[in-house]
């Protein structure tokens, strides 16, 4: 984890993409939003929410398709709610110890998920696979690493990403892991899926019909794998669900700077020159796409495998109820 010391300073790392990953920056965003409770100045504890409340909105900007960051903040806030209606009597002090026994209770479980998804989601792999995957995901890192370690023979093919080649980071993990890891550009997917026994991604958002909001690309790997029957499942916990959605707002897609396209000039013709954009040249940088829930096999979720249409229904009284 990046050597932040603000809320601040996490706010900007997860921004700039230094901390990535909807679970990293769900984790970053609860971390941040205890320097907030730590730095506080506020002498009463309504003054102290409105320290947090500050806090949470300025991480929640940072990103803007990362529902378990939201749904993690904003249980956190509930829960200073409820804490504050039912301790008139006790102080600031007593408030900040209760959150930060909160925190550890939600990391916790956030973990305890990671673990089960893994363990579920490596005995859907046959041995001998050849698996195809997009960007980055801790969760599918753990899960591959799992079924590696289980003794079956995996062939797992990274698409690099681009803008940022998330892909590349997933390459290197996972061959760092014995796993026999190749590297593909993202367009080679069309080329490849035929020989392809499973697709596996992440999920950063899910929504309440069961689609899924990943890396931009996924997509695109979603159609193909229809196209071909190759299977096509998603790991995800259900924090990743985003109960908006249930209220019909879409899932909001980011969209980033168009300098992580254009870059400095450093592929094709123009190979180490900085070469300038043109300036009536628009240049679009979705950073995810939205993958209809047809075209996702199963979600491999702490809760088992379920159908993306169940996803919602289990997560929204996960979502409600436990937490
Ligand atoms: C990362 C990405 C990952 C999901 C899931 O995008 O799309 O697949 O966040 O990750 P970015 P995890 O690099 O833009 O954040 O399983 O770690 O939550």
């Amino acid at each position: 984890m990046a050597k932040t010391r603000s809320v601040q300073q996490i706010a900007a790392d997860i921004k700039a993409l230094k901390i990535q990953g909807a679970r990293r920056i769900a984790k970053s965003a609860l971390e941040g939003l205890m320097l907030a409770a730590k730095a506080s100045r506020a002498k009463n504890k309504a003054g102290f929410h409105s320290d947090l409340l500050a806090a949470a909105r300025l991480l929640e900007a940072t990103r803007p398709t990362e529902p378990m960051m939201r749904n993690a903040l904003e249980q956190t806030l509930r829960f200073s709610m409820a804490w504050i209606h039912a301790n008139p009597a006790r102080d600031v002090a007593a408030l900040r110890a209760a959150l930060a026994k909160r925190e550890a209770l939600l990391l916790s479980d956030m973990e305890k998920s990671a673990d089960t998804i893994a363990k579920i989601g490596a005995a859907e792999i046959p041995d001998n696979a050849s698996i195809l995957i997009h960007c980055h995901s801790t969760t599918l890192m753990r899960l591959l690493i799992r079924a590696h370690k289980m003794g079956k023979h995996l062939r797992v093919t990274c698409l690099e990403t681009r803008p940022l080649y998330q892909g590349r980071l997933s390459a290197r993990e996972l061959s760092a892991a014995g796993i026999k890891t190749t590297l593909a550009v993202d367009s080679a997917c069309g080329s490849l899926i035929n020989q392809i026994d499973l697709v596996l991604v992440g999920a950063d958002a899910i929504t309440s019909e069961g689609d899924l909001i990943n890396k931009v690309g996924t997509s695109t790997l979603a159609q193909l794998a229809h196209l071909h029957s190759v299977r096509f499942l998603c790991a995800a916990e259900t924090w990743k669900f985003d109960p908006l959605t249930r209220l019909g707002r879409a899932e909001p897609i980011e969209q980033r700077a168009w300098e992580e396209v254009w870059g400095s000039g450093l592929y094709g013709q123009e190979k180490g020159k900085k070469v300038k954009k043109p300036a009536k040249l628009s240049v679009l940088n979705p950073a995810f796409d939205r993958t209809p829930a047809r075209l996702i096999s199963a979600y491999i979720t702490e809760e088992g495998l379920v159908p993306p249409a169940q996803l919602g229904i289990i997560a929204q009284s996960k979502l409600s109820l436990s937490r």
